[in-house]
């Protein structure tokens, strides 16, 4: 991409509206744009971050053998009666009437017409388990939308279902998602940490938030800090290795504020292994059983003859929060450099000319590394304006590719100078370049 000829509004200055910084981020280099309270528009830099999240999200409920569907936004108020959350639900429901007069909604959440879709379908105990995800729209109209795309009305979601034969088989597919949920966040170079969490409307006995330490971070959580050392290892998809993994987690006490238990905390945890901090919550996982299975009659047939209700659980992970959380944790405000994983980078590269007006050569060499770069799936910005070498730096460290190659009229075109965005220049082949990238980008 050419920035003479890109849509990336970039702002002088941070807007004034922002309180934190990925919302700061996210205005300043145009990710987004505001269309009414709570609801935005996704801008080129933007929606290409969050195409690339969501692609990390698919690939890992993929391999956890969740199959993917497309359920709709606008659902019918029929499947919510049935399932008693039509009043439940409340304010945060945008309810819609069509012009027949029928109540419709802006679906929330999918539990409801999941389940009609698999009630429609599936009457047989050998047809399960089922995991079945989609990466869709959401509407909850919040109170207070805040803080950009962190807490607003509309946001992608990814939401998975699974549904099973017992309470033992649940806990099974429960322990995948968690799995899933690990791998995907250490893909996006994120920290996330589960905690025993509340379940609020979306109801049942079992559940963690996934967590990011992040100062600015709305949940309140209490853990025992050891937690942050373990790593999410590759686990075998069997029951006693996932349980396992689980419980490695479990053991260290590990909690959202509505499970906050003072006298357990103390007890649990030593003094000096205490953290009491905040974070956000890029990913909510549910167990609940029949809540939904019984008063919408999606049962299946036992092997012995009788028929039970299906144990649902489900699970989501914040699409589009997580283009900000990714942002909270990897920018540096004060010196404002960006670094995007690149997992998701909007760009591997940036490559920056120093242009002299009377003089092409350094553009013309940037330009053919564009190309090569190119030919080689690296994809790399070019800064081929006229501005200066200072304010180009600066706007390409707003910007974020982790690397960065700088060309000069002196430039060798054998030794380039790259770097990490933020970091030290050093002097190195094309070739050298291209394998590199190459390399992490296989890795992740
Ligand atoms: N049905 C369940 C699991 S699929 C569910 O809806 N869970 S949730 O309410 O916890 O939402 C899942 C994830 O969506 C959250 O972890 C959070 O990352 C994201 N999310 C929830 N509300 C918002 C919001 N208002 N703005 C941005 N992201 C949100």
């Amino acid at each position: 991409m050419y920035i003479s000829k890109s849509f990336i509004p970039i702002l002088k200055n941070n807007p004034s509206e922002a309180k934190i910084k990925s919302h700061q981020l996210m205005l300043r280099v145009g990710m987004i744009k505001q269309s009414a309270a709570g609801i935005y528009s996704w801008l080129p830099l933007g929606f290409k971050v969050m195409k690339k999240i969501e692609q990390v999200v698919r690939e890992e409920q993929n391999k956890i053998g969740a199959q993917e569907i497309l359920m709709p936004t606008i659902q019918s108020s029929e499947i919510w009666k049935e399932s008693g959350r039509y009043e439940d639900y409340g304010e945060e429901m945008l309810r819609i009437k069509d012009r027949q007069d029928r109540e419709m909604l802006y679906g929330p959440t999918n539990e409801e017409l999941v389940t009609d879709i698999f009630r429609a379908s599936i009457k047989s105990y050998k047809s399960l388990p089922q995991l079945l995800y989609h990466i869709q729209w959401k509407f909850r109209d919040e109170i207070r939308p805040r803080f950009g795309i962190m807490r607003c009305r509309e946001f992608f979601m990814k939401d998975a279902y699974s549904f099973d034969i017992s309470d033992e088989d649940a806990q099974f597919s429960y322990n995948k998602f968690f799995l899933s949920y690990l791998k995907t966040f250490k893909r996006l170079d994120l920290t996330a940490i589960p905690m025993a969490a509340d379940t609020g409307p979306i109801g049942g006995n079992l559940s963690h938030e996934f967590i990011i330490l992040a100062e600015t971070g709305e949940s309140k959580i209490f853990t025992d800090k050891r937690i942050f050392d373990l790593t999410a290892e590759d686990t075998k998809l069997e029951k006693n290795s996932l349980q396992d993994m689980r419980k490695k987690y479990e053991k260290y006490y590990s909690v959202t504020d509505e499970k906050f238990n003072k006298e357990e905390f103390e007890k649990k945890v030593l003094n000096e292994n205490r953290l009491i901090t905040k974070g956000i919550e890029v990913g909510h996982i549910f167990y609940f059983g029949d809540k939904y299975s019984k008063p919408m009659g999606a049962s299946v047939d036992l092997p012995g003859g009788k028929k039970d209700f299906v144990k649902m659980g489900s699970y989501g992970i914040g699409v589009s929060r997580l283009v900000g959380a990714i942002i909270e944790a990897k920018y540096d405000e004060k010196s404002e450099v960006m670094k995007w994983p690149i997992s998701v980078a909007p760009y591997d590269v940036a490559i920056i000319p120093m242009i002299n007006k009377n003089d092409n050569s350094a553009l013309e060499k940037a330009n053919n590394i564009y190309l090569e770069l190119n030919k080689n799936n690296i994809d790399s910005i070019i800064d081929d304006t006229d501005e200066n070498f200072s304010s180009k730096i600066k706007k390409m460290n707003l910007i974020g590719a982790p690397y960065q190659i700088i060309i000069g009229k002196q430039t060798d075109d054998a030794m380039l100078e790259f770097r990490e965005v933020g970091g030290e220049s050093q002097k190195i082949k094309l070739k050298d370049i291209i394998n590199k990238i190459t390399k992490q980008k296989v890795k992740n």
